[in-house]
């Protein structure tokens, strides 16, 4: 889409939970209204490529069901009856009843909760300031990336990894448990750069024949939750065969000999038996791998969305180290670089004071947290009053029928601070209007490349919306929440940021819109040494040490962690009761529930459906289109179904996350989905369920 002449365009950054982060150029038509959006050409990460559901961004920003007042709930929870009030009436109840909570329990039973709606580290972090000061319970982030990272870390020692712009210059891209033709669409980009101008292959290994799949030269299709056996084969060939880089090994990782001798048992016939991948198809794999010097690892968080998530990525990063890619321009792996960043948050998040003794209620067991298992209330006092930004836990969060139980408790004060009226809006006792990206100024990091990105204020809000600082920061006056924080201004918190955290200040960041903060090749590619104390890659990790955040977890059977990568046999495996395995992989054109009010992204995705194996559709007497059920011991949801032959028998897919209404009986899919902690240190499962397929 080219530039259109006389229409002005400003410069910004996607917010939205996605590594691409993408540098946009957005059309102003007038000072409230934008046209169309563009990836930025000159960001040697975007290269003008962005995904279509922001491309259309004018479809959610100006879309009539925005919030635009503060609303009081009328009538009972849930009951969709509202009445419209001022700010300061609205911020007068919401602050009563947080200073009522903490004189009945202690400041323990109020939950600030948020997440990732918006990547901006003021408007999404700056709530931490007033929980820390506040002294109000803590939230251990779980959805996202709680099995990945202490998987990757555990291996690498440090979330950093080769320049996911070197793809260009590999042999071979495996794109390993992430869909980016619909999660991030750069990585694509990149990869079908190399193919274009070097001839390079493209491997993808998932449980469904996706976008990206489609695309793919090599195509893994395996069971979900079985990647580990996958990698443990892959290695065993890669050893067998002479593929091996026994000096790398040697110098840069722990025990390669009982690491080799460990693989020995772990055949392509193992594993087939165990991925549903037949084994000349894993030799096959392992060989190119082995063939091709530079091989780059591109590994998602899709794969680790299960209850041995943390193992799985742990073994898939371990083939790295077996063949030494990492020495290789367009070697190596990458996960994520959030470790490179580094940040000084001491004012955004009030980190001075932060009590570590503070308990940590886990994110996604807000049901059992609301239930008042006293398991997950650490023994102390209930949680009676919460806030809420940029996120949607009634629709995304697992076991969604205690989360519903728990938002709909009388006792329970919830105010929810949002841009639409989502399913948890709809359970607040005071809903607040929020502004969107391009109505506030907020500083980005590329979680999936290596730019801090400036994404300023470049349209005036609709009705009363108010950014999430105003919104903290005018609750902290009330219930008598000091910090100088709450008296900056965001672009003052952006400015003290970036000089406290060594990068140049917003003015040079306002000049250049972004910076490219990529680490030099020896330190991306881990050539010093990798991120453990004797500078080693670990096959033998220490899964106890391994947590997410300091001092949380670990979580669940750590002792019961295979020492060395294998397969760990405590997903959700299918039963008689259960016979199928279900995974809720991302839609296209929503992310997480953001999006799924677009009309566009709703009449691209259809209705919610579930992908069945054909000969498992016939065993159950059903057809292509039937109207089917699913259920699991956590209850019961009803789409349709439709035929896919790209998948192994007794998997489903059901792409994910659709409104709950969009359902029969208003349960969404995470009806389906289980919050139990997964060693080593918890995280959502969201692709780990067995389930029963019946006609509806
Ligand atoms: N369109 C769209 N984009 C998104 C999102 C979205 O919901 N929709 N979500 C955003 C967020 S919050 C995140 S964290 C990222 C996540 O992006 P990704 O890293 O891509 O992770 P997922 O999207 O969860 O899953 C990716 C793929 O993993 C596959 N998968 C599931 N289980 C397994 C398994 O056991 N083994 C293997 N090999 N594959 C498996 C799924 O089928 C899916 O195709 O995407 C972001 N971008
Ligand atoms: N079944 C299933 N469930 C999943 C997943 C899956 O793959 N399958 N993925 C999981 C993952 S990886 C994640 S990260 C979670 C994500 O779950 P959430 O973090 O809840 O993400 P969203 O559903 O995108 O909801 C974000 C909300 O924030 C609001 N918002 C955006 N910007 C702002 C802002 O500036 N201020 C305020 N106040 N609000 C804002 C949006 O309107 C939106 O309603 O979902 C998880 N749930
Ligand atoms: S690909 Fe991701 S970061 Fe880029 S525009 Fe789309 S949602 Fe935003
Ligand atoms: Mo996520």
């Amino acid at each position: 889409m080219n530039i259109r002449p006389n229409i002005k365009t400003g410069k910004s950054v996607c917010p939205h939970d996605c590594p691409s982060a993408c540098a946009l150029e957005v059309e102003l038509l007038d000072e409230h209204t934008i046209g169309r959006v563009r990836g930025s050409k000159d960001n040697s990460y975007t290269l003008g490529v962005i995904c279509e559901k922001v491309g259309r961004y004018a479809e959610r920003i100006h879309h009539p069901d925005r919030l635009l007042h503060p609303l009081k709930r009328k009538g009972a929870k849930g009951d969709g009856q509202w009445q419209r009030l001022s700010w300061d009436d609205a911020m007068g109840e919401v602050a009563e009843a947080f200073l009522k909570a903490e004189e009945r329990y202690g400041a323990l039973s109020v939950w600030p909760y948020y997440y990732a709606g918006t990547m901006g580290l003021v408007m999404r972090d700056g709530i931490n300031r007033l929980r820390h000061v506040k002294k109000y319970s803590g939230m251990y982030d779980t959805f996202c990336v709680a099995l990945s990272w202490p998987g990757f870390l555990a291996g690498c020692g440090r979330m950093t990894g080769s320049d996911p712009r070197e793809m260009q210059k590999s042999d071979l891209i495996v794109i390993w448990g992430t869909n980016p033709v619909n999660t991030q669409v750069n990585v694509m980009t990149h990869a079908s750069l190399a193919r274009k101008t070097r001839g390079a292959k493209i491997a993808c290994v998932d449980v469904y024949d996706t976008g990206t799949m489609k695309q793919a030269d090599v195509k893994m299709i395996i069971r979900p939750g079985t990647d580990g056996a996958l990698a443990c084969a892959v290695m065993h060939v890669l050893f067998r065969d002479g593929y091996a880089d026994r000096a790398y090994l040697e110098k840069y990782t722990d025990v390669p000999r009982e690491f080799e001798a460990h693989l020995q048992s772990r055949s392509p016939e193992w594993a087939a038996a165990i991925c549903g991948c037949p084994a000349a198809e894993i030799e096959a794999f392992a060989k190119l791998i082995g063939q091709t010097e530079r091989t780059y690892l591109r590994i998602g968080y899709g794969f680790t969305r299960s209850r041995n998530g943390s193992v799985n990525m742990h073994a898939v990063t371990a083939i790295a180290a077996v063949t030494g890619s990492w020495q290789h321009e367009g070697g190596g792996a990458f996960h994520s670089n959030s470790g490179m960043y580094k940040w000084n948050k001491t004012l955004i998040e009030g980190l001075e004071c932060r009590d570590p003794s503070i308990r940590q209620l886990d994110q996604s067991r807000i049901g059992p947290v609301l239930l008042n298992n006293p398991y997950d209330l650490a023994g102390g006092p209930p949680v009676t009053a919460m806030i809420m930004q940029n996120t949607n836990p009634a629709s995304v969060a697992p076991d969604q029928t205690k989360v519903r139980q728990g938002l709909m408790r009388d006792d329970l004060f919830l105010c929810v601070h949002e841009q639409f009226m989502t399913e948890t809006a709809q359970l607040a006792d005071i809903v607040l209007p929020a502004t969107m990206f391009l109505e506030h100024d907020d500083i980005y990091q590329g979680g999936g490349h290596q730019h801090i990105m400036l994404g300023a204020k470049l349209v005036e809000a609709p009705g009363e919306c108010r950014n999430n600082h105003e919104v903290i920061a005018d609750l902290a006056r009330r219930v008598g929440a000091k910090h100088q924080g709450f008296d900056m201004t965001p672009r003052e918190l952006i400015d003290w940021t970036l000089k406290n955290s060594n990068r140049p200040d917003l003015e040079k960041l306002e000049q250049e819109t972004w910076i490219d903060v990529q680490q030099d090749f020896e330190t991306a590619h881990f050539l010093n040494g990798f991120g453990h104390p004797d500078g080693k890659f670990r096959f033998k990790p220490d899964w106890q040490a391994a947590r997410f955040k300091p001092g949380i977890g670990p979580f669940g059977p750590v002792g019961d962690i295979p020492p060395m990568p294998d397969h760990w046999g405590v997903i959700e495996e299918a039963t008689e009761t259960y016979p199928f395995r279900l995974a809720t992989s991302p839609a296209r054109t929503f992310l997480n529930s953001t999006f799924n009010e677009t009309p566009s992204s709703r009449k691209r995705e259809g209705r919610p459906t579930v992908f069945v194996h054909p000969e498992d559709l016939a065993a159950q007497g059903l057809k292509d289109g039937d109207k089917v059920r699913l259920g699991s011991a956590r209850g019961v949801v009803t789409l349709h179904a439709k035929v896919m032959d790209g998948i192994r028998r007794g998997v489903l897919i059901a792409e994910s996350i659709w409104p709950n209404d969009a359902f029969e009986d208003g349960k969404g899919i995470n009806t389906l989905t289980g919050c139990d902690q997964p060693a080593p240190a918890a995280g959502g499962v969201f692709h780990d369920n067995r389930v029963w397929l019946k006609p509806a």
